[in-house]
C-alpha cells in the first residue's frame, strides 16, 4: 500500500522555522514499523511553512496514497482538519488515521471529523497491525489502541474504541530504527545546521501538572539498547544530521544510564556532533561535579532546563518541586537551578531555561521575579504560559478554578496566555513575557557567531524580524506605546496561524 505520513506545519514562538525546523521523530519511527512491502513517505510541513497546500496537492497527486497519517498536537487541531478536507477533496477514497498526543488524549473530539482510524498511544506496532488488517480486509477489534469508525454496529457515533495497547518495553528490538528514507521533504535545521532527533529512552515516572505524559502512557520508565542508540546515531549522521535533539521525556530518571551513554557516543567517536537534550535540574545539580565535564566530552551543547518556576508555591502548584530539588548527603538543600546551571555554563555548554509563567496564584512580581532569573542566568529563554492540554491534572485545576479565558485551541501554542491567574488577565501576563522575552534572545547572536558565523551573517535580519515583528522604530525607541506593539504582534501572530 502507498502510505503518505503527516506532520502539521504549525510551530509556536520558540521555534521561528526561518532558524529551527525538526523532523518529527514519531513518524520515522513509524515508517520504519510497518511491513516491508508498503511504500511510505514522510512530509514534515514545518519545512514548507508557507506552501501547505500546493506541497499536500503535490504529494497526493504523485504518490497516490491510499493511507494518510497525521500527527497531530492540540493546538494543531484546526490545522489538521484542513488538510484532512483538502486530502479528501483530492482523493476521495483515501483512508485517515489520526495519532500522536491530540488524538490520544482527546479522542472524543475526532469522532466528528472526516476520519477512520484513531491510534492511541505509541503507534509502531497499532498501526503496523492497522495496515496488515487493511491489505487482509479483516476486522480491526483485535488491534490494541485503535479506534476505528464501524458505522454497522457501535452504539458511539459509530467508533469502537478497542483497549489501550501497553507501552512496549523496548527492549527486544522489536521497535526497529526509524527509516529516515522515507522523508520526502529536505530543509532541516537548527540554527544553520542539519538537525535530527533521536530517542534512547521513553515515559517518565514523574506526574508533573501540566505533562501529557502520564495519561499518554503511565508512569514507567523504558530504554533503548546503547547498540541500538549508536546505530540511530549514525544513521542520523549519514543523513547527514550534525546536530541531533534526544527527545527522550526524561532521559535523566536514570542518571548512571545516561552517563554511560555518554562514554558510549565518546568511545564510538560519535562526539564530533552536537546534542541537545532535555533534562531536569535536580538530576544535573546533584551529579554535575562528573556528569557536566562528561556531557561536554560526549559533545552536548545546549541543554533544555525544565526549571518551570523559579518560586517554591508555584513549583508546588506545577508538581513540579522534586524535579528542581538539590540533595547532599541525602539532605534536601533547596532548589536545584542555580546549581544545575553552574555546572552547566562551568563546562562551556548553554541552558536554554523552560519556565512557566501565569499560574494561578501569580502576581506582577511573582512574574517579574522569573522574567528577572531567566535574564540572569539563562542563554535562551523557553518562557512559557501554563495551557489547559487535554487530560493533564493542570487543566482540572484550571477549570475548577474558572480561570480558562480562551477555548481557541490553535491558541495553545505554550505562549500565548489562555488562562488567568487570580490577580491578573491572561493578556497580561503575556504581555509581560513578550515584552522581556524578545530582548533576551538577542543576548544569545554572539554564541551562535562563534559556533557558525555565516548562519548569523545570513540569517540575523530574518531572525530579528521574527523576534521583533509587531515593534516599530518609534516603539523600540520608546516612542510609542508597548501595547501598541504587542496588538500589532498579536494580529500578526494571528494571520500566522493560516498554514492552510
Ligand atoms: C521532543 C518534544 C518536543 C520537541 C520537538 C522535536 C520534534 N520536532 O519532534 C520540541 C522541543 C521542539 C517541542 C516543542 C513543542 N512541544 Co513538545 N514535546 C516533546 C516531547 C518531550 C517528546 C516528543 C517525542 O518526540 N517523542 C518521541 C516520539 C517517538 O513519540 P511521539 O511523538 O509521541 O509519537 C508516538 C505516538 O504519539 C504515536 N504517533 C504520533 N503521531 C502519530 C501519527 C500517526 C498516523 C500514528 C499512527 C501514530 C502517531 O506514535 C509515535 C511512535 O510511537 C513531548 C513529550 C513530553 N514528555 O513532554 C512534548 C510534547 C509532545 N510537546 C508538547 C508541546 C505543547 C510543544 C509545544 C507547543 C510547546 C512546548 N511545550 O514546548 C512546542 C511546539 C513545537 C512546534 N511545532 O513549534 C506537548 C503536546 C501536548 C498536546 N496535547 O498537544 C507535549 C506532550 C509536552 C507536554 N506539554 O505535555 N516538543
Ligand atoms: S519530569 Fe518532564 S516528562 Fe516527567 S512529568 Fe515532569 S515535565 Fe513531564
Amino acid at each position: 500500500m502507498n502510505v503518505l505520513l503527516l506532520s502539521m506545519p504549525d510551530s509556536f514562538e520558540h521555534m521561528p522555522s526561518v532558524g529551527i525546523r525538526m523532523p518529527n521523530g514519531g513518524l520515522t519511527s513509524i515508517a520504519g514499523n510497518v511491513d516491508p512491502h508498503h511504500q511510505v513517505a514522510v512530509a514534515d510541513l514545518i519545512l514548507v511553512q508557507q506552501h501547505v497546500r500546493e506541497t499536500v496537492t503535490r504529494l497526493v497527486r504523485d504518490l497516490e496514497p491510499q493511507v494518510v497519517g497525521l500527527s497531530i498536537m492540540t493546538f494543531q487541531r484546526r490545522t489538521a482538519e484542513r488538510v484532512i478536507e483538502l486530502v479528501r477533496s483530492l482523493k476521495p477514497d483515501v483512508k485517515f488515521a489520526v495519532g500522536g498526543y491530540d488524538p490520544s488524549l482527546a479522542p472524543e473530539d475526532y469522532q466528528g471529523m472526516n476520519i477512520d482510524y484513531l491510534i492511541r498511544g505509541e503507534g509502531e506496532v497499532t498501526f503496523r497491525e492497522l495496515l496488515r488488517a487493511i491489505e487482509a480486509g479483516r476486522g480491526f477489534e483485535s488491534i490494541g489502541g485503535l479506534s476505528y469508525r464501524d458505522d454497522g454496529e457501535s452504539g458511539e457515533g459509530g467508533w469502537v474504541h478497542n483497549p489501550a495497547r501497553s507501552p512496549h518495553r523496548l527492549e527486544d528490538g522489536e521497535v526497529r530504527l526509524p527509516k529516515r528514507d522515507a522523508r520526502a521533504l529536505t530543509g532541516y535545521t537548527f540554527l544553520g545546521r542539519q538537525v535530527d532527533v533521536i530517542e534512547t529512552s521513553r515515559g517518565c515516572t514523574y506526574d508533573c501538572s501540566f505533562c501529557s505524559i502520564i495519561e499518554m502512557r503511565g508512569r514507567n520508565f523504558f530504554t533503548y539498547s546503547f547498540d541500538r542508540v549508536l546505530a540511530d546515531i549514525r544513521d542520523a549522521r549519514d543523513h547527514g544530521a550534525r546536530t541531533l535533539f534526544l527527545v527522550d521525556d526524561n532521559i535523566m530518571l536514570n542518571v548512571r544510564r545516561f552517563e554511560a551513554l555518554c562514554e558510549a557516543i565518546i568511545a564510538a567517536g560519535l562526539n564530533h556532533l552536537d546534542y541537545f537534550v532535555q533534562a531536569m535540574t535536580s538530576s544535573i545539580a546533584n551529579h554535575g561535579e562528573t556528569l557536566a565535564p562528561l556531557m561536554k566530552r560526549a559533545g552536548f551543547r545546549y541543554v533544555f532546563l525544565g526549571i518551570e518556576n523559579i518560586l517554591d508555591s508555584d513549583l508546588e502548584f506545577l508538581r513540579a518541586a522534586a524535579k528542581n530539588t538539590a540533595r547532599d548527603n541525602g539532605q534536601n538543600t533547596g532548589n536545584a537551578t542555580l546549581k544545575a546551571i553552574d555546572y552547566l555554563h562551568r563546562n562551556q555548554m548553554y541552558v536554554v531555561g523552560g519556565l512557566i509563567v501565569g499560574n494561578p496564584g501569580d502576581t506582577r512580581e511573582s512574574i517579574e521575579a522569573n522574567l528577572e532569573f531567566a535574564r540572569r542566568y539563562v542563554d535562551w529563554p523557553y518562557i512559557q504560559h501554563p495551557t489547559p492540554y487535554p487530560r493533564t491534572p493542570m487543566t482540572k485545576d484550571f477549570r475548577d478554578q474558572g480561570l480558562i479565558q480562551n477555548e481557541r485551541l490553535e491558541e495553545y501554542d505554550g505562549t500565548t496566555a489562555v488562562v488567568r491567574t487570580q490577580h491578573l488577565p491572561a493578556e497580561e501576563v503575556e504581555f509581560m513575557r513578550w515584552k522581556a522575552e524578545r530582548w533576551m534572545k538577542t543576548h544569545h547572536i554572539p554564541v551562535v557567531f562563534r559556533h557558525d558565523p555565516w548562519f548569523v551573517l545570513t540569517h540575523t535580519p530574518k531572525m530579528l524580524a521574527h523576534t521583533f515583528r509587531g515593534s516599530s522604530i518609534r516603539s523600540a525607541l520608546g516612542l510609542e506605546d508597548q501595547r501598541k506593539a504587542f496588538q500589532r504582534y498579536k494580529e500578526i501572530r494571528k494571520a500566522e496561524r493560516e498554514y492552510v
